[in-house]
């Protein structure tokens, strides 16, 4: 089989979605996602301009050789648009060689291990009340765990709460560690008190703290018995998670900034977080993304890929193949697409009682309407940006 066209598809039903679609001399075709939230044009251009040149007449049979080709072959490697193309490209390429095998994906990635994943989803509030009336209808809805963001009182926008129109331009957010400090314990002494000890509960910090200060949080948040914290730091040192893991006995979750597997040598090695939750979008695809999930088994580290809106429901459906084929799956983080997503992206993975699966069909079970996508062209936008009240930027 030979590759004949690399398309990119750039569409936006409800928010922007790169799509890989690969082509072959045999009519099979595979379809990946390269979406990169805020920076979705140059990855479609590296795409058109600078990898679907390499691959026409290639074999699509052999993934390992072009992954290495498009990572080391070109020299220049890594970076979140390099890597984001990659994993289209990547996807793409197991898709048509599961619907060759005539095989749903999750059988080539070993077979599942479960029959089911579960799944979390984000419930937020502008005050606690709020938050547990949101909370109250997922849970009804059969959600077992469940991401709680709340608003900090004082700060401007907060992150998981609102959605303001900033006209194309990035929104600013304004944000300060004290009230955050103060408030998130009271938060989950609030949600424990209210829904119970069954929910598994989990809370996204998204970078903002220093190591001192998520020490802290975290040994405040040891009573309420988090599923996760997620990302307390930014992730460019990754020894400063020792300090954390020193203070406190919390499960720590890290990893949708990274793009390599590198990224977690430190923080596996000293066994320094619980779940891994690269971004399979965003660190090459299913390829790099298995063998971080078998390499993280040895350290006792479980899965949580990254599961947000902004990638298609094409890696949405790549996280719960790879859910329910490794052995140390952990949680998949799950959200609700726009309505204009299904005109596009035929599937998405299913949802059931608080648990996702696919559907038994061959490759990765989502086919991309090209029509439909025309119809909804790119729009120009931005993740908001966060500043502390004296105008320093920080991690949004
Ligand atoms: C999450 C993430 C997202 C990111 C978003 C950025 O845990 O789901 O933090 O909400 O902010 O993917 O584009
Ligand atoms: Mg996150």
């Amino acid at each position: 089989m030979k590759i004949t066209n690399v398309k990119t598809i750039v569409t936006c039903p409800g928010r922007n979605y790169v799509v890989v679609k690969i082509e072959t001399d045999e009519g099979l075709s595979g379809v990946g996602d390269a979406t990169l939230n805020g920076r979705e044009l140059a990855v479609a251009e590296i795409l058109k301009e600078h990898i679907a040149p390499l691959l026409h007449g290639k074999d699509p049979d052999q993934i390992e050789d072009i992954w290495q080709h498009i990572f080391r072959g070109s020299y220049w490697r890594g970076g979140p648009v390099l890597m984001t193309a990659l994993a289209g490209i990547d996807m793409a390429l197991w898709d048509i060689k599961a619907k060759k095998a005539n095989l749903p994906l999750y059988s080539l990635l070993g077979g599942k291990s479960r029959d089911k994943v579960l799944c979390y989803t984000h419930v937020s509030g502008r005050d606690f009340a709020e938050v547990k009336e949101n909370a109250l209808k997922y849970m009804e809805q059969g959600y077992k765990a469940l991401r709680f963001q709340v608003g900090i009182p004082g700060c401007k926008g907060t992150y998981g709460i609102e959605n303001i129109d900033s006209n194309n331009l990035p929104f600013v957010e304004e944000w300060e560690p004290r009230p955050y400090l103060q408030t998130i314990p009271k938060l989950f002494e609030y949600l424990r008190a209210e829904l119970g000890t069954d929910l598994e509960m989990l809370h996204d910090v998204h970078e903002r703290l220093t190591p001192v200060e998520a020490k802290i949080l975290a040994k405040e948040l040891e009573p309420y018995q988090l599923f996760f914290l997620e990302d307390p730091l930014r992730p460019e040192h990754k020894e400063s998670f020792r300090i954390i893991r020193q203070g406190a006995a919390i499960p720590i979750a890290m990893g949708e900034l990274f793009n390599t597997k590198w990224d977690c040598l430190t923080l596996f090695e000293e066994q320094l977080i619980d779940y891994i939750r690269c971004d399979l979008s965003h660190i090459g695809g299913l390829t790099e993304a298995k063998k971080i999930a078998n390499w993280a088994e040895v350290y006792h580290v479980k899965t949580a890929w990254h599961g947000p809106p902004d990638i298609s429901p094409i890696a949405h459906l790549a996280n719960v193949h790879l859910d329910l084929a490794v052995t140390n799956f952990g949680i998949q983080e799950q959200c609700a697409f726009a309505p204009e997503v299904r005109d596009v992206f035929s599937a998405q993975p299913l949802f059931n009682d608080g648990y996702l699966s696919v559907a038994e069909v061959p490759g990765l079970g989502c086919e991309v309407d090209e029509a439909a996508a025309a119809k909804y062209p790119y729009r120009r936008s931005y993740l908001p940006v966060s500043r502390r009240k004296d105008g320093t930027v920080q991690d949004w």
